[in-house]
């Protein structure tokens, strides 16, 4: 039987968050064995919101160095730059005239970037989901592991790929989300109702994979917690439930046992081990992408076969739409 195809990626907007890895990367590489997988950083989407060009570029490597750094193995996933692969643009323009203005300006991302960047509402934020299904599409992807904030963008891959099959004749397989529980949302160590973002203007609310043992802990004790003093991982206490949350994600335990772990000592004591659980975490990952930063050749050449992969898989569905669309493609 064909291996089931996944898809997922992330924009090379910022360093990465404990966020991003408990809630999507860290679950790519657990499938990366059994599935065929694509995975991609996603620069065509990252420009939809301002970003400083050198910046972005030293980004892109970086994000590249931190997949292999994760877990991620270029021998058995396509590891590549979105923008490599022309198709992801040209699959975009199609699904426009397929997507609908109203069920893109409805979109809870669009709206939260759209206040946040006001003076920057572009068409590309607002195509944004279109672009993002274009990219699912492409692979007949029929899983796309991402964190919880995501799960509406691919409910509308799935609406384009449903509406373009019935127009046009069966084309592209129809996406689930997966969304593992435990990671799903992490929340902001300062706002700890909003989720961890890797763009957030105030350092203190993200752990950047990149942190060192020192920042991680002394962000941790920076933590907004609640009031009262129980340890215990209740709707009241966001603040308390999501360390919990980070701290579970990272031993591998239920909340209950954290829960009586944590029984009758205080916040300090508590932070100071979950910082200290998440920077014994971070070190190797941070050793190994220090190492894959130096071999820039190493680096372009897993780009370069991870795009070449995409390329042809991408070329197989373009043109399959474009026949089913009615585009001339020579006789
Ligand atoms: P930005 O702040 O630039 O919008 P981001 O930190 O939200 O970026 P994305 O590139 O949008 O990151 O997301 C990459 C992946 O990480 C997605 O699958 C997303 O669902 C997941 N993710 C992002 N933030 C979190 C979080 N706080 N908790 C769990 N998963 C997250
Ligand atoms: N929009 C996603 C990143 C992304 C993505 C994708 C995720 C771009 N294309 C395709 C899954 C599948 C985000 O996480 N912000």
């Amino acid at each position: 039987m064909d291996k089931k195809i996944i898809y997922s990626a992330v924009q090379p907007s910022g360093n990465l968050t404990i966020g991003n890895y408990l809630g999507a990367i860290r679950n790519w590489v657990r499938m990366q064995d059994e599935y065929e997988c694509f995975y991609a950083i996603a620069n065509m989407h990252a420009i939809t919101v301002k970003q400083d060009p050198a910046e972005l570029r030293r980004r892109t490597l970086e994000l590249a160095a931190l997949y292999l750094a994760c877990g991620l193995d270029a021998e058995k996933c396509a590891l590549y730059v979105q923008s490599h692969v022309p198709q992801h643009a040209e699959l975009c323009w199609v699904l426009n005239s397929v997507a609908y203005v109203g069920e893109m300006s409805r979109m809870t991302q669009f709206k939260d970037k759209s206040q946040k960047h006001a003076e920057n509402i572009n068409m590309g934020l607002m195509d944004y989901p279109v672009l993002m299904a274009a990219d699912i599409l492409l692979y007949q992807a029929q899983c796309v592991p991402v964190g919880a904030d995501q799960k509406q963008h691919v409910e509308i891959a799935r609406d384009l790929a449903i509406r373009f099959n019935n127009r046009y004749g069966e084309t592209f397989a129809v996406p689930e989300p997966l969304i593992l529980k435990g990671g799903a949302k992490i929340c902001s160590l300062q706002e700890p109702t909003k989720k961890m973002s890797k763009s957030d203007e105030n350092p203190n609310a993200s752990i950047f994979l990149t942190d060192d043992r020192d920042t991680v802990i002394r962000k941790f004790k920076r933590a907004v917690t609640d009031s009262g003093s129980e340890i215990s991982a209740s709707d009241e206490k966001p603040g308390i439930a999501n360390l919990l949350n980070i701290y579970c994600a990272f031993k591998g335990c239920a909340l209950a046992d954290a829960e009586h772990e944590f029984e009758g000592r205080g916040y300090g004591e508590f932070k100071l081990a979950v910082g200290e659980t998440v920077a014994d975490a971070l070190a190797p990952v941070q050793r190994e992408k220090e190492r894959i930063m130096s071999d820039k050749t190493y680096l372009n050449d897993v780009l370069k076969s991870g795009a070449d992969r995409a390329f042809r898989a991408a070329r197989r569905t373009l043109s399959k739409v474009y026949r089913k669309i009615g585009f001339y493609q020579g006789e």
